[in-house]
């Protein structure tokens, strides 16, 4: 048997929960604010910020739903401290937008927006994960509206915060920004496998000054 390449890899084939986490029945819903409306007419999915051409990149709801279909097998780890483990999600892979559009080589990190202007930023090393997707489906269901409808992302290797729901848009930044829940006490980057929950607990160089 060969040794798992990537520390990812040796991640996922951990069967045990990060720690301090424990597993839950069923599938709960967790998020800040109301659930959105979907407007179909309305809705459109944005690439901007330091692309590499310079241009913005959309796709209205119709395009979207057309562009290649994947699914990741991943868990989804609250900062709460539930855990819910091995769902399938289907949906585009981040690195599907990242071939389509493009970002400049000066790009370090994106902020994922959604609904109502909830955002998360990542590093582009976790965006480029290749288990990283635009979730449209959960067990080959389409998403109900609590957990995301029409789409949520899923960034399986960090705490769910670091998924929006409802997501929007993509902002490629060639600086690190805090996102809704680092600026409230959440740690920049939420690897679940080291505990990094609070902002308090980063070291220099996890994140952008508080
Ligand atoms: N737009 C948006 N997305 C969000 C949140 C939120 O408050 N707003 N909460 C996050 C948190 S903290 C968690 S644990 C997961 C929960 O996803 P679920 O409700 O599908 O279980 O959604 C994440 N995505
Ligand atoms: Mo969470």
């Amino acid at each position: 048997m060969g040794q798992p390449r990537s520390r990812e890899e040796r991640e996922s084939a951990q069967s045990g929960l990060p720690p301090g986490q424990r597993l839950q029945r069923g599938w709960p819903v967790t998020h800040y604010g109301p659930v959105p409306k979907f407007r179909p007419e309305r809705w459109e999915f944005r690439v901007f910020g330091a692309t590499a051409d310079g241009d913005k990149r959309c796709w209205n709801h119709e395009e979207f739903s057309a562009l290649p279909f994947s699914t990741v097998v991943a868990d989804l780890h609250c900062v709460t401290k539930f855990s819910m483990l091995g769902a399938e999600w289907g949906g585009v892979l981040a690195r599907t937008i990242l071939e389509l559009a493009p970002p400049a080589p000066t790009v370090t990190h994106v902020m994922i927006w959604a609904e109502y202007g909830y955002s998360a930023n990542v590093r582009l090393a976790d965006f480029t994960s290749e288990r990283t997707v635009f979730a449209t489906h959960n067990g080959g269901e389409l998403l109900t509206a609590e957990h995301g409808f029409p789409l949520r992302l899923v960034v399986p290797h960090l705490y769910a915060w670091k998924g929006p729901k409802w997501v929007r848009g993509v902002e490629y930044m060639t600086a690190d920004r805090r996102g809704f829940w680092e600026e409230r006490g959440y740690h920049n980057i939420g690897d679940p496998w080291s505990e990094q929950r609070y902002s308090y607990q980063e070291g220099p160089g996890d994140g952008p000054e508080l």
